[in-house]
């Protein structure tokens, strides 16, 4: 298949490119290198030093001797970009990674959480309109979030909800209640894509992703040339990445207030089968298929315990901190949500072993030397933005002040 990948440089994007590359599909990545920006307007640095798309999609063609074509652009700044690669490439599947990822950056100021909403909202509009003038058969598979949905207190369908209301039933897109404004630009995708389905016949897959960790694939193998960026920072790292980073550097684990919330997550691995799944299977005309997809749930602290266990497995003392939570979420909810549509495909779930997280343990002790200690403490407050953190005495609970104050 032709398959067109936005956000090709990223966590996710430049793996996935790779696996559909190894199974012999074409490839096209596109990327406007966005995340590099705001990567140094943070201060994060990933764990390992990153090669450009180009030299990665170099290295790629060297060992496998295959092709993946590398377009750098913005969907969102350039309206005519899209239009060209659906007209020119004509994409049977588009994978849509290309947004603005983080919820704590979302939440850091006016400018970022206006950037970000319209940087994923209007690049998802671009991609809409490209596919009903050169593609409208294509498929398009989105990335979602489980944020989307929040902690609702019953239990979370996948997508869609059958209401019956005053003695008469309907199906509805299932209510959104996001945690960030990065997580209500999803809900605003996923609103756009199902209008987009229901008008112009579109097929949309819209996978509705839980927390992801890990930082191996099959195709990224021992070759740090071909490696993603894994970040442990506040702002782009994701909880279990970061816990085994600061276990690695013998920080404390920081636990947002109780830690009792409750994600779904899942392996890298995953995600990939999981994309390969949907692209193989793909929605009907005029379908929106929406998929919850994680493989597991934990609690944080469940998280936070099982990371102390591999690594005292290795001869590492971890402990675990209690942070004030720089976040406005519900620690005590119900969870219970669906995600039986992708097992349905044939996904085999990597489920999180000791062994997955030692191996994830091993690596990050490879790179403990070069990590970047004072990006990893909170400094984004979902009350306030940008804030300072600070240790309160005596209690040692870390939280955050006002960056002037
Ligand atoms: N948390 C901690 N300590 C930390 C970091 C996070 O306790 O050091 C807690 C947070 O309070 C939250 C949970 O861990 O309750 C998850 O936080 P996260 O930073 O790992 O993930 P989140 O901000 O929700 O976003 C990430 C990705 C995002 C994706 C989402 C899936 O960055 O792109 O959409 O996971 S989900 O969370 O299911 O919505």
């Amino acid at each position: 298949m032709r398959i067109c990948i936005l956000g090709g440089d990223g966590y996710l994007g430049w793996p996935t490119a790779m696996h559909f590359s190894a199974r012999g599909h074409e490839v096209m990545v596109v990327d406007n290198m966005a995340k590099r920006g705001w990567e140094e307007e943070v201060g994060a640095t990933p764990l390992e030093p990153v090669p450009t798309l180009k030299e990665r999609a170099r290295r790629w063609r060297q060992k496998k001797f295959q092709h993946i074509d590398t377009v750098i652009g913005n969907i969102a700044d350039d309206g005519q970009l899209m239009q060209d690669i659906c007209r020119d490439f004509r994409p049977e599947a588009i994978i849509h990674y290309g947004e603005q990822p983080s919820a704590p950056y979302s939440m850091l100021n006016q400018e970022n959480a206006v950037y970000t909403q319209c940087n994923n909202v209007i690049g998802t509009l671009n991609v809409m309109f490209a596919m009903r003038e050169h593609c409208p058969q294509a498929h398009l598979v989105k990335l979602g979030t489980m944020g989307e949905y929040g902690t609702p207190n019953i239990d979370i369908e996948e997508g869609w909800l059958e209401v019956t209301h005053n003695g008469r039933k309907d199906r509805v897109l299932y209510p959104k209640k996001p945690h960030s404004l990065y997580h209500l630009s999803k809900v605003h995708d996923s609103h756009n894509l199902e209008f987009a389905s229901r008008m112009w016949d579109f097929r949309v897959t819209d996978l509705n992703q839980g927390v992801v960790y890990g930082i191996d694939t099959d195709e990224i193998g021992n070759d740090p040339e071909l490696c993603t960026s894994f970040h442990y920072d506040d702002i782009f790292g994701t909880v279990l990445n970061r816990f085994v980073v600061q276990a690695a550097i013998g920080m404390p684990l920081t636990v947002y207030g109780s830690g009792r919330q409750i994600r779904g997550y899942l392996n890298i691995r995953d995600t990939l089968r999981c994309i390969e799944l949907a692209v193989e299977n793909p929605a009907g005309r005029g379908e929106f298929r929406v998929f919850n997809q994680f493989t597991e749930q934990f609690s944080i602290m469940e998280l936070a315990e099982r990371v102390r266990e591999s690594a005292s497995e290795q001869g590492l003392k971890v402990e675990i901190q209690h942070l004030r939570n720089p976040r406005v979420e519900q620690e005590d909810h119900y969870y219970h949500a669906k995600h039986s549509g992708l097992p349905g495909l044939g996904l085999e779930p990597h489920l999180l072993s000791n062994g997955v997280i030692g191996h994830m343990l091993t690596k990050a002790m490879d790179g403990a030397a070069k990590v970047n200690e004072a990006s990893i403490l909170p400094k984004v407050d979902w009350k306030h933005g940008w804030q300072q953190p600070v240790a309160d005495e005596p209690a040692g609970i870390v939280c955050l002040q006002p960056a002037r104050a």
